[in-house]
């Protein structure tokens, strides 16, 4: 029955398959981003899926965590993918060559590049939902914190170090897959500049095997460009400074910064619970304030909405996006800037487009001249970006939005396939179905 809208699970029932779905794409050691499309571990998806294994067992929610954080590098950086030994996904370990890298992680095999750090965020709520369980839970996922504390404060160091190369304080990428969403318009006119050369080593796709219809997924010319960028971070020996001054990609992401602010203050908050160095936590928060402060500069003086920055080029980028709304993750806008900012999201433009199935914010604007209902990251709805929202609204004390997310994402998902992403109109599941991060975001919401 999956992808037909015409199943409704009720809330145990869904609660239930979503366990299902981890179990089953559970490795020991790891549990795969989906059964055939992303048979790897991905550093953002690892975040999510730690978070709704610790529903079923926080010891398995921990190891997750563990493997991830074994896989990290020497310099700090926590690698995107973590490979496992199946060889059905491109590019693998081989293509990206970081064998080669000096800080590279021992006895694992990862990419060259990172992803959004929620990590912090997802050992908040390891925190939150042991200590509800048991006492020997509780025990577990702290002496775990207390282990994984210092891996993750290096973490964002690394981030502060290598990644913010320019006054706006923006959290650079050197390339859209850093940023999680892939092919997202935001990153169409930096992509633009971006000129695979005569030399791109050929390839051949695996992705358009696994997903039947090409128009759910990213374009050729954009894996090109994917490629291209690959090579030349190798060429540079995936030194970080170096892998900065050379990617022909370097674009400040705002949508990531918020979320590096909003996981440094959670980082800070586990540290004080822990009696971790004084000094560090203080860097956390002096780092959460500038990435905050970051994100409000970016915003479009009258639409009010957050913007990413072509650092390569010193221009803003105006593309309509989920990404506008990041400093509602993070705070840090005037109190009107904010309430306009929050009626734009939940106006006609957004999560209030009277065709939606279900009212959660689509990756793009309906409204938007480059939103594609079904293409990937340009038009359908993810389950975790309306979880990372609903748990910041949380945060914020904004409980009647939280809930109406919560809500609303539980709808959309509830045909039960598990999708990679959603067609916003209709609902149908999109890419992967059973993909283990939205299984996780449902386990969060039901349990
Ligand atoms: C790819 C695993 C990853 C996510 C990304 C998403 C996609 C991999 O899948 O990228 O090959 O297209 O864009 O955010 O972490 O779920």
């Amino acid at each position: 029955a999956a992808g037909n809208r015409a199943v409704h699970y009720q809330p145990a029932n869904l609660a239930a398959r979503a366990a299902l779905v981890l179990r089953d794409n559970d490795n020991g050691n790891l549990v795969t981003a989906s059964p055939k499309l992303y048979p790897h571990m991905w550093s953002w998806d690892a975040a999510f899926i730690s978070m709704g294994l610790a529903y079923l067992d926080v010891g398995r929610a921990v190891r997750e965590l563990d493997t991830l954080l074994s896989a990290q590098w020497r310099d700090g950086m926590i690698p995107h993918i973590v490979f496992t030994s199946d060889t059905d996904y491109f590019p693998g370990p081989d293509r990206w060559g970081t064998d080669l890298a000096p800080q590279r992680p021992d006895g694992v095999r990862t990419s060259g590049i990172c992803q959004p750090p929620v990590h912090a965020i997802a050992l908040r709520r390891i925190l939150e939902t042991a200590r509800k369980t048991s006492q020997a839970d509780a025990e577990l996922a702290e002496s775990f914190a207390e282990r994984a504390w210092s891996s993750l404060y290096r973490w964002h160091r690394w981030i502060v170090r290598h990644r913010m190369p320019d006054a706006s304080g923006l959290v650079a990428i050197v390339h859209g897959w850093e940023s999680g969403m892939d092919n997202s318009p935001r990153w169409d006119e930096p992509y633009a500049a971006v000129l695979p050369g005569a030399d791109l080593p050929p390839y051949v796709r695996l992705d358009l095997l696994q997903v039947g219809d090409p128009g759910e997924r990213p374009s050729d010319d954009e894996y090109d460009r994917y490629l291209w960028l690959i090579e030349q971070m190798r060429r540079a020996d995936y030194n970080p400074d170096k892998v900065v001054q050379t990617s022909g990609f370097l674009v400040g992401d705002v949508f990531t910064t918020a979320l590096f602010a909003l996981a440094s203050d959670t980082l800070a908050g586990i540290g004080d619970e822990l009696g971790a160095p004084e000094g560090e936590i203080a860097e956390l928060r002096r780092w959460a304030a500038r990435a905050r402060a970051a994100v409000a500069m970016s915003c479009h003086p009258e639409t009010g909405m957050a913007r990413d920055r072509d650092m390569r080029r010193g221009r803003w980028l105006a593309t309509e996006t989920i990404a506008g709304f990041s400093p509602l993750l993070c705070g840090g806008l005037a109190h009107e800037v904010e309430q306009q900012l929050i009626s734009t999201l939940d106006s006609p433009r957004w999560s209030g487009h009277p065709d939606l199935l279900a009212a959660v914010p689509p990756s793009v604007s309906p409204e938007s001249e480059d939103f594609d209902s079904r293409r990937y990251w340009r038009g359908p709805q993810w389950p975790v970006i309306t979880w990372l929202f609903g748990w910041a609204f949380e945060q914020r004390g904004w409980q009647r939005h939280a809930s109406e997310f919560r809500a609303q994402g539980v709808h959309l998902v509830s045909d039960g396939s598990f999708g990679e992403y959603y067609e916003p109109f209709t609902g149908k599941p999109l890419g992967s179905t059973n993909q283990s991060w939205t299984a996780a975001v449902v386990l969060d919401w039901l349990c």
